[in-house]
């Protein structure tokens, strides 16, 4: 299989640290997303439906969408969260809940911060920082009976890589990361496979 991403995309990053840390046999293609959508290679535009990172090409099939991705994944190798209904449906909650709390907020707080986002963002940033600190408080009440991956599990699942995609840049967010959801994103860390997204997705 292969997967094209950027080492900006947390959308990529979430994908790409999958696959690094359950040990899939992959290729990557970086693809310079600050271009013009008509200047990425041929088969990228051939397969990304929306034109967007991260794409996954596996069997000669296309697939788009970090959590459909992550989805399709787990599913395929029956693990990190596709072993049986009841724990695919929990991590598709969840991966459900970040597409539209931590998703929703940290990608564009992190834009603005970086001064790569429209001067219009600037008005939303309050509103984009409360959604923060709620959803950021829903996830810390989540760990708080300290389980240490958050579908309860003994190994991480798509779920936990779903959700550190943009935590892993609170820093550049200018937003805190409370006290379980940090010793959560350590222990992320320190799994076999973990590199940062700058380092994972970097273009060689
Ligand atoms: N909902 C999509 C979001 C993908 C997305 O927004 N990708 C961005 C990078 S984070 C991208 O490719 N931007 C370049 C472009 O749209 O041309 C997912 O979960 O994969």
């Amino acid at each position: 299989m292969k997967l094209f991403g950027h080492p900006d995309s947390g959308h990529a990053f979430k994908v790409r640290l999958f696959l690094q840390v359950a040990g899939i046999n992959h290729d990557y293609e970086y693809v310079d997303i600050h271009q013009p959508r008509e200047q990425r290679s041929a088969e990228f535009r051939e397969h990304a439906r929306y034109g967007e990172v991260p794409l996954l090409i596996d069997g000669g099939k296309a697939y788009v969408q970090s959590n459909a991705i992550l989805l399709y994944l787990c599913q395929q190798f029956g693990r990190w969260g596709g072993e049986d209904a009841d724990t695919f449906n929990a991590c598709a909650e969840w991966l459900l809940w970040e597409a539209n709390k931590t998703g929703l907020c940290l990608p564009q707080l992190r834009s603005f911060h970086k001064g790569d986002a429209d001067a219009a963002l600037e008005a939303a940033i309050p509103w984009l920082k409360a959604r923060y600190e709620h959803d950021i408080n829903v996830l810390e009440a989540e760990f708080s009976d300290g389980r240490e991956w958050i579908i309860g599990s003994q190994a991480p699942s798509i779920a936990d890589f779903s959700l550190c995609g943009y935590l892993v840049f609170a820093d550049e967010a200018q937003v805190a990361v409370p006290a379980n959801v940090s010793a959560w994103l350590d222990r992320l860390t320190r799994l076999e496979g973990w590199q940062h997204p700058y380092q994972l997705l970097a273009t060689d």
